[in-house]
């Protein structure tokens, strides 16, 4: 078996808790895109980076970019990664497991002095989630060079725009594009990454090999009525955005229950104005997140859903307004790719199984680039976007093996 320490899986949660202490929240971890947690986050990133003899700097969007250069200069790079901003009130695991494990494979080839025929590049993307702004994949995009410049005009909850966000953070704006990677420089693009479900735990393994992650579209809905006194206009004479807002919701869930084919919909944010408790809402906006094992049923879904909505709004006298804040495709996993995390797996003992993944990841953006693979691991009653989100020592140990098996044994496409 490849020699791994146990002191490495010891390091790997050991830096898992590092980074769950950096929070904005004093009492969950909550660390988003271009915040000063980012940034805290970053900096203890590009040391351990550092320590593990790669060369590290943040790029043009704040990603956070490793290099363990191979064994003559310039050579092109097997692309490990994950993210590093988090949801609110997140589970730790999402995202930075990834980033310290390859941080810690490349440690393990740095002290037995290991070159290999390849640079292996390390990034932590510094939006996957996008839980500040309304569009996702935000660092991954940056890198694929599909960034789209009009997103700098989006702006927070506390209505700063990502452009003043990226200034702030000290990066700037104009120079985006740098972040951006040719696809003759990456071979391939691997990410470590939770399972986020239960699939693993049923089958009693440790990780699997993610065939494919499933597309996904994200809306921002408007609902505009007619704001008034709580006690004086009739009931039939309102036009209540927030009901309104209420009957769409509970129409997109009875649309997805109804669905045999896996179709799940989440409205995980809603606002009303003017917000007071004897003024009949005027505006309220909501998102939506819809997700189908493919691509045809989800926007045959969307198209369904949005008809709906707009048949509450016009029977309720309301203007509505829908937009789309993020579209992703299914983004297939290369089986050559996948051929070798079986192998890998198969090798360090245990049990090829393959899933496809619900949930999004980096590699939907990475695959623009360059051909994507995922090795997902085993956590606790598939609980994720949670803090009960939990990882064995043992699995974070059989996950990192297999990654450092897959890295040192990497043959790129012929
Ligand atoms: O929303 C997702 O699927 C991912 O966790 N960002
Ligand atoms: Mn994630
Ligand atoms: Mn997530």
């Amino acid at each position: 078996m490849t020699e791994i320490r146990p002191s490495l899986s010891a390091e790997i949660v050991q830096r898992v808790d590092e980074l769950a202490a950096i929070s904005e929240a004093p009492d969950n971890l909550t660390r988003v895109f271009l915040s000063k947690e980012l940034r805290a986050a970053a900096d203890l990133l590009m040391a351990w980076m550092r320590e593990a003899g790669m060369s590290a700097h943040m790029d043009a969007i704040g990603n956070v970019c490793g290099r363990y250069e191979g064994t003559v200069p310039g050579l092109p790079c097997l692309m490990l990664g994950s993210h590093y901003d988090t949801v609110r009130d997140a589970g730790k695991w999402d995202g930075p497991l990834g980033i310290v494990a390859a941080i810690a494979c490349v440690g393990d080839l740095h002290r037995r002095s290991v070159r290999l025929p390849f640079v292996v590049e390390i990034v932590a993307f510094a939006d996957e989630e996008g839980t500040r702004f309304a569009s996702t994949l935000l660092g991954s995009r940056a890198v694929a060079g599909t960034f789209v410049e009009t997103a700098l005009a989006s702006r927070d909850k506390d209505g700063v725009s990502m452009r003043d966000a990226m200034v702030g953070f000290g990066l700037d704006p104009a120079r985006l594009s740098n972040a951006a990677r040719k696809a003759s420089d990456v071979l391939a693009y691997l990410e470590l990454h939770i399972e986020q479900g239960p699939v693993l735990e049923a089958e009693a393994l440790p990780v699997g090999v993610v065939t494919a992650i499933a597309g996904a579209t994200r809306l921002a809905v408007e609902l505009r009525g007619m704001a008034g006194h709580a006690g004086t206009v009739p009931m039939a004479l309102r036009r209540d955005a927030l009901a309104g807002a209420a009957e769409c919701i509970v129409a997109v869930e009875t649309l997805c229950r109804a669905d045999q084919g896996g179709l799940v919909g989440t409205v995980g944010v809603i606002h009303a104005a003017p917000g007071a408790g004897n003024v009949i809402p005027g505006l309220t906006s909501f998102t939506l997140d819809i997700r189908a094992p493919t691509d045809d049923h989800r926007i045959g879904a969307v198209a369904e859903i949005r008809r709906t909505v707009e048949a509450i709004a016009a029977r309720r006298g309301l203007a509505l307004q829908i937009d789309v804040t993020h579209e992703n495709r299914t983004a297939p996993c290369a089986p050559w790719l996948q051929d070798q995390i079986g192998d890998a797996i198969a090798a360090e003992g245990h049990r090829v199984f393959t899933l496809p993944s619900g949930a999004g990841h980096d590699g939907m953006a990475m695959i623009d680039i360059a051909d994507i693979a995922m090795l997902f691991v085993r956590c606790r009653g598939g609980i994720s976007h949670h803090p009960a989100e939990h990882v064995d020592e043992a699995d974070v140990d059989a996950s990192a093996r297999v990654l450092l098996r897959v890295i040192e044994h990497f043959k790129p496409k012929e």
